[in-house]
C-alpha cells in the first residue's frame, strides 16, 4: 500500500524513457528460441510477464543470457526443445499463454501450463479451438481456462480461419502453429489487431503474405537468429502522454516510442480529443519509432467505437481518465474485450475513477464518461485498488496527480507486470 503523490504546481516536465515494448519482447524471445543461431535483443523489457516467457524457454532447454536490457537467445530450432521437468508457469501473462499454445502445439511430449488466479479466469478456448482444428490437442478446465495440458502431437494441418474477435494473441497462436503445419494457413481479420508477429516472422527470414486483412503462412522451419531493437512501449508511454495533457503546467517528451500503426490508437484518439502531440520520427531498422511530446491542453469528449478499439485496447483505462478532464461526454462502445483482460477493465475503471469523483456510466461494451470533472476524494481519503491489474494501478497513480485529497493505492506491485519502475519514472518528471 502506498500514498500516491499529487503533481507539483510546476507540473510534470522533462523527458522519459519508458521500458521496452512488452508484446515485442515476448515475440523476440519466441522467435529467437525457434530460430537457428543467436538472437540478440536490445532494450528488452525485464517485466514479470516477459520474464515468465523467458523462464518457459529455459524450462524447455533453451540457453538464454540476460544482462540488464540486453538478452542473448541461443536458438535451437523448433524441433529440439527438451521436455520440461515442471509445469510451464505463465504467471499473469495472457500473451505468453496464448502464443505459446500455438508455438508448442507440435511437440513430442506433454506440457502442463499454469498461471496465477487472474490468468486462470481468462478465456483460452478462443485459442485452443482453432488450434484443435489444426490438429493440436490442448486440454483445459471445463470452463475453458488454465490449468491446461498441451498434449503430445506430431501433426498440424493448415486451416482457413475467420477471426471471430479482433485479437493479436489468437492470430499469433494460429500463425505460430501455421509455420509448423502441412499446407497453407489463412487468417481473415475484419478489424486488424497488432501485427508484431507478422513483422517479426519476416525479420527472422520467414515468408508471410498480408493483404487486405488476409494473412497467409505455410511451413517454414529455417528461421535465422537476428538482432532485435525493441522500441519503448506505447502502452507504457500512454500513461505519460495523458499525465502530460491533464496536469497543469506540463511538458513531457517520451523517447523512442514504437508507433506501429496497429498500436498507435492512443495517439489518434487523443488527437481527435483535441490534443496536439508532436511526433518526431526517428530512424529505425525494425518497427517505426518516434519521440512524442505533449503539453497541458484542453481536451474534448468524443465517440470511440469498435473499429478504434484494437489499436488502443490496452490504453482505454488511461483514455477514460483523460476523458474525465475533457469538455463534454466521451462514449466508448464495442470494447467488450476489456471484460476479459487481467481484470474486467470496464468494471475496474468505473469503480476506481468513481472513488475520486469521476462521473462514469458503465455499459455492457464500454462506458460513458461525463467530462469536465475536477477530481477529488469523495470522503476524507480515497483507497484506490489495482485489483492486481498493472494498467489499473498506473491509471490510479496518474489520476492521483490531479486529485484533491489523500489518495492511497493498494496493490501497486502489479505495475511490475509491464512497467517496473513506473513510480520512480513518474517522480523524476515531478522534480
Ligand atoms: O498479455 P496480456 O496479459 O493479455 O496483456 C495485455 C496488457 O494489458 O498488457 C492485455 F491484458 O495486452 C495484450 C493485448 O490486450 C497483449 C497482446 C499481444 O501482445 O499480442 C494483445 C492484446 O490482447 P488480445 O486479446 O487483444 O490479443
Amino acid at each position: 500500500m502506498i500514498r500516491l503523490t499529487h503533481a507539483p504546481n510546476s507540473g510534470l516536465n522533462g523527458s522519459v524513457n519508458v521500458p521496452g515494448d512488452k508484446s515485442i519482447s515476448h515475440r523476440a524471445l519466441m522467435f529467437g528460441a525457434i530460430a537457428n543461431g543467436t538472437t540478440v535483443i536490445k532494450n528488452f523489457l525485464t517485466s514479470d510477464d516477459v520474464l515468465h516467457t523467458m523462464q518457459v524457454f529455459r524450462d524447455l532447454g533453451v540457453n538464454i543470457e540476460q544482462n540488464g536490457r540486453m538478452v542473448t537467445v541461443y536458438g535451437k530450432g523448433i524441433n529440439n526443445f527438451s521436455a520440461p521437468q515442471q509445469p510451464l508457469d505463465m504467471g499473469n501473462s495472457g500473451t505468453s499463454t496464448r502464443l505459446l499454445m500455438g508455438l508448442l502445439s507440435k511437440q513430442p511430449f506433454d506440457m502442463s501450463i499454469i498461471g496465477d488466479d487472474s490468468l486462470s479466469k481468462r478465456p483460452m478456448v478462443r485459442v485452443s479451438d482453432p488450434l484443435a482444428k489444426m490438429g493440436a490437442n490442448i486440454q483445459l478446465t471445463s470452463n475453458g481456462t488454465l490449468p491446461g495440458v498441451i498434449k503430445t502431437n506430431n501433426q498440424l494441418l493448415g486451416i482457413t480461419y475467420v477471426m471471430p474477435v479482433a485479437s493479436a494473441q489468437v492470430k499469433s497462436a494460429i500463425l505460430l502453429a501455421g509455420i509448423q503445419a502441412e499446407g497453407e494457413t489463412c487468417i481473415i481479420e475484419k478489424n486488424p489487431s497488432r501485427d508484431h508477429t507478422e513483422r517479426m516472422l519476416k525479420q527472422f527470414g520467414g515468408k508471410i503474405s498480408v493483404q487486405d486483412g488476409i494473412i497467409k503462412v505455410s511451413r517454414q522451419l529455417s528461421l535465422k537468429g537476428q538482432c532485435i531493437n525493441v522500441p519503448s512501449d506505447i502502452s507504457s508511454a500512454a500513461f505519460f502522454l495523458v499525465a502530460g495533457l491533464i496536469t497543469p503546467n506540463s511538458k513531457l517528451t517520451i523517447k523512442n516510442v514504437g508507433i506501429n500503426p496497429t498500436r498507435d490508437g492512443i495517439i489518434k484518439i487523443l488527437t481527435r480529443m483535441g490534443a496536439k502531440i508532436i511526433i518526431d520520427k526517428l530512424d529505425s531498422d525494425g518497427e517505426p519509432v518516434a519521440d512524442l511530446t505533449v503539453t497541458t491542453q484542453e481536451l474534448k469528449g468524443i465517440e470511440i467505437t469498435a473499429e478504434d478499439i484494437p489499436s488502443a485496447v490496452d490504453e482505454l483505462p488511461i483514455i477514460a481518465l483523460a476523458a474525465t478532464q475533457a469538455k463534454g461526454d466521451t462514449i466508448i462502445s464495442g470494447a467488450e474485450e476489456l471484460r476479459v483482460k487481467e481484470t474486467d477493465r470496464i468494471a475496474t475503471v468505473v469503480s476506481e475513477l468513481r472513488k475520486v469523483g469521476a462521473q462514469i456510466d458503465e455499459l455492457p461494451d464500454g462506458m460513458i464518461i461525463h467530462g469536465g470533472t475536477a477530481l477529488k476524494v469523495v470522503n476524507d481519503s480515497a483507497l484506490l485498488l489495482s485489483h492486481g491489474d498493472h494498467r489499473i494501478a498506473m491509471m490510479n497513480a496518474v489520476a492521483a496527480l490531479i486529485t484533491t485529497g489523500d489518495v492511497v493505492l493498494e496493490g501497486e506491485d502489479a505495475m511490475s507486470v509491464s512497467y517496473p519502475g513506473f513510480l520512480e519514472d513518474l517522480s523524476e518528471v515531478m522534480k
